[in-house]
C-alpha cells in the first residue's frame, strides 16, 4: 500500500550568511522522515518567486520567516496531510492553487519550496532509492561539471572587484572526483598566488577569495596563474567561467564599473569588452554579462559569441518558462541558470528544464549565495542529467556539501558513473 503524508511541520533555521531561512519536515504514515532546508539570493532577478520574510524589524532585522512556517502549519499541512507523496507533480500543483498569485507571494516560495523539496525526499526513502533515482530514473548516472566559484566581488564581496563570480571549470577532468581536485588544487594555488601579491585571503559568501584587486582583468589573471601553478594546463584541464551578475551595476541604462573605478560601459562597449576578455582567457561561459533587462544587449552578445562559448541567463529567466520560451525564441542567449528557489516547486524547476532540452540548450543546477547544508541540489543535478553545476568553491560547508554528495554519488554509482562536460575547452594555449 502507498504510504501518505501524515504530518508537516517547519522551523526557522539560518543560511550561511546568518539570516533566517525554513527548513520543513514531512513525516508519512509509514514512519518515514525527511527534511529540506530552503537556500536565500543576494543578486536576485527581480522576477523571481517571492521570499516571504516577516518584516518585523524586532526579529533578525526584519528577515524572519516565522509567517512562512505558519503558512506551512496553519495553510499548506491541512491540504497535503492523506495524499500520496510520489504525486509530485499533483502535490506541487496543489500548493499553486492553495497560493493561488502568480509569484507565490500570498504563502511564499520559500514556504513552498520547503514543502516540495521535502516531501520528494520523502517519497524517495518511502521507494527506497537514493533522491537523484527518483526523480531521473535509473538511467540517472550522468556526473555534473562542476563551476567552481573561487574569486568573489560584485554582491557576495565587500572588495574592489564588479563582477560577482570567476569560477574555474575542470573541463579536461574524466571523473567527478578528479573534477574536484583539479578545483581544489587551483584554489589553494590561487590563495598562495593572493598571499604572495600581498592580497587578503579571507573569503567571500560562496567560498571564493574576495581580494581588493586592482582591475576586474586582474581576477582572470591570478586565477590563470593559479591554474599553471597548480600544475595543470591553462584551458585545456581548468577553463574559467564568468557570473558578472550584470543587473547588480546597472543603472539607467548604462554599466557602471564603480567598486573597481573602471567606470561607465554601454551595453556595447559590455560586449566589445567581454570579446577583448575572450581573447586574452580561457573563458568558456559568461553568465549574466548583461543586465536582465538588456534582452537586445543579451541577443547581440549571444549573436557575436555564442558560437564560441555558453552563453547563461540567470536572472533574465529566473527559471520561469515564460522567460526561457522567449529566450529561446530570440535567441537572447544559448543556456539556462536553473535556481529551485527562483520559481519555487521541484515540478516548475523540471518544467523549465524539460524546454532547455527541447530547445538543445544547456542548463546548469545552481545553489544560492545563502545556503544551507542541505544537499538536494547535488541529487537534482545528477536526475535532470545536463552535466553542469555550480555550487560555490573549494571552501566552506555549506558548498562543500555538496560536492560531497555528487563523491559520494559517483562512487556509488561506481562503473555506471558517466562524467562528461557539456561545455568545449578552450582553445586557449592549445
Ligand atoms: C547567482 C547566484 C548564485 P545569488 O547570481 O548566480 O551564485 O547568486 O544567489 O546571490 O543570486
Ligand atoms: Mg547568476
Amino acid at each position: 500500500m502507498n504510504p501518505t503524508i501524515e504530518s508537516i511541520r517547519a522551523l526557522e533555521i539560518l543560511d550561511s550568511r546568518g539570516h533566517p531561512t525554513i527548513r520543513v519536515m514531512v513525516k508519512l504514515d509509514n514512519g518515514i522522515t525527511a527534511s529540506a532546508s530552503v537556500p536565500s539570493g543576494a543578486s536576485t532577478g527581480e522576477n523571481e518567486a517571492f521570499e516571504l520574510r516577516d518584516g518585523d524589524a524586532s526579529r533578525y532585522g526584519g528577515k524572519g520567516v516565522l509567517k512562512a512556517i505558519e503558512n506551512v502549519t496553519r495553510t499548506i499541512a491541512p491540504r497535503l496531510v492523506g495524499m500520496n507523496p510520489s504525486g509530485q507533480s499533483e502535490i506541487d500543483h496543489r500548493l499553486i492553487e492553495l497560493d493561488g498569485t502568480p509569484n507565490k507571494r500570498k504563502l511564499g516560495a520559500n514556504a513552498i519550496l520547503g514543502v516540495s523539496m521535502a516531501v520528494a525526499r520523502a517519497a524517495a526513502q518511502a521507494a527506497d532509492v537514493p533522491l537523484y533515482e527518483y526523480l531521473g530514473g535509473a538511467d540517472a548516472t550522468r556526473l555534473p561539471m562542476p563551476m567552481m566559484n573561487i574569486l568573489n566581488g560584485g554582491k557576495h564581496a565587500d572588495n574592489s572587484v564588479d563582477f560577482q563570480e570567476f569560477m574555474v571549470v575542470p573541463v579536461g577532468a574524466t571523473s567527478f572526483a578528479e573534477a574536484m581536485r583539479y578545483g581544489a588544487e587551483t584554489f589553494h594555488a590561487l590563495k598562495k598566488i593572493l598571499a604572495a601579491k600581498g592580497y587578503a585571503t579571507a573569503v567571500g559568501d560562496e567560498g571564493g577569495f574576495a581580494p581588493n584587486l586592482k582591475s576586474n582583468e586582474e581576477a582572470c589573471e591570478v586565477i590563470v596563474s593559479a591554474i599553471e601553478s597548480a600544475g595543470h594546463k591553462v584551458g585545456k584541464d581548468v577553463a574559467i567561467a564568468l557570473d558578472p551578475a550584470a543587473s547588480s551595476f546597472f543603472k539607467n541604462g548604462d554599466y557602471h564599473l564603480s567598486k573597481s573605478g573602471q567606470g561607465r560601459k554601454t551595453s556595447a562597449q559590455m560586449n566589445a569588452l567581454y570579446e577583448q576578455w575572450l581573447d586574452r582567457y580561457p573563458i568558456v561561459s559568461i553568465e549574466d554579462g548583461l543586465a536582465e533587462t538588456d534582452w537586445d544587449g543579451f541577443r547581440q552578445h549571444t549573436a557575436a559569441l555564442g558560437g564560441r562559448i555558453q552563453i547563461v541567463g540567470d536572472d533574465i529567466y529566473v527559471t520561469n518558462t515564460e522567460f526561457i520560451r522567449r529566450g529561446i525564441r530570440e535567441r537572447t542567449t544559448n543556456a539556462v541558470l536553473i535556481k529551485l528557489n527562483q520559481i519555487g516547486t521541484v515540478t516548475e524547476t523540471i518544467a523549465a528544464i524539460d524546454l532547455c532540452r527541447e530547445a538543445g540548450w544547456n542548463y546548469v543546477v545552481s545553489h544560492r549565495s545563502g545556503e544551507t547544508e542541505d544537499t538536494f541540489m547535488a541529487d537534482f543535478a545528477v536526475a535532470m542529467g545536463g552535466g553542469q553545476i555550480k555550487t560555490g568553491s573549494a571552501c566552506r560547508s555549506e558548498r562543500i556539501a555538496k560536492y560531497n554528495r555528487l563523491l559520494e554519488i559517483e562512487a556509488e554509482l561506481g562503473s555506471r558513473a558517466v562524467f562528461t562536460s557539456p561545455i568545449a575547452r578552450s582553445c586557449h594555449g592549445c
